[in-house]
């Protein structure tokens, strides 16, 4: 069926001490590589989280979305509208991917985020559980190598415990995220691919929690 799974992980991924993550991700069937990949790559002021889904399946997607998750693990002290102008130049020969990237700014404890095209980003705030639907990550229409939607990045203020999700379109975008503050980011991850994931395309979640420590 295709399904992998990171849920051999006992102890809990950290980025230095800002957040704590997990990710979950399935194979389009009959392929040997996904098009689907994720950055988490700390630097001075925090950590740079991205989602990249590189167009279509396969090996093209996959040379697409390495290329892209490399130059973001490069660059990852840059804004995120910078890495995405970078990503734009570097995709200009792939077929292009689509991309969400999140920063968590630990001095100023604000999530910078945008998103290009249709990776999903859900953010749980920790001190509204019973308030209303989580906050998502505005996405605009493009593909990052082909076409630029105007870019701009909102910023949103964290605080520790609150829990960023974010998914390509392989995975149902109503993902059900209901009691995921009770969880673990790898549980969170597997559950979400496990009842989401639509299977006629790769899928891929990350999960990562910030918990409110300095820049690693
Ligand atoms: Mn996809």
């Amino acid at each position: 069926m295709g399904l992998i799974t990171t849920t051999m992980a006992t102890t809990p991924k950290l980025a230095g001490h800002v957040i704590s993550w997990g990710v979950a991700e399935a194979l389009f069937p009959d392929e040997l590589e996904s098009g689907d990949r994720c950055v988490v790559q700390p630097c001075a002021a925090g950590v740079l989280i991205a989602v990249i889904d590189g167009a279509g399946h396969g090996t093209e997607a996959a040379v697409a979305a390495r290329i892209a998750a490399h130059t973001l693990e490069t660059f990852a002290a840059e804004s995120p509208i910078a890495l995405v102008l970078r990503c734009h130049e570097e995709l200009r020969q792939t077929r292009g991917a689509v991309m969400t990237l999140a920063f968590v700014h630990t001095r100023d404890q604000t999530l910078t985020w945008l998103g290009i095209g249709n990776v999903e980003a859900a953010l749980l705030h920790s001190g509204r559980e019973a308030g209303p639907d989580a906050e998502r990550v505005f996405l605009r229409a493009g593909v990052v190598g082909f076409q630029l939607p105007p870019l701009r990045a909102d910023v949103t203020p964290l605080e520790p415990f609150d829990t960023l999700i974010m998914a390509t379109d392989g995975i149902n975008p109503d993902f059900d995220h209901d009691g995921a503050l009770e969880k673990d980011p790898q549980q969170i991850a597997d559950q979400i691919l496990a009842r989401q994931w639509k299977r006629t395309d790769d899928g891929l979640v990350v999960v990562a929690r910030y918990l409110g420590g300095v820049a690693p």
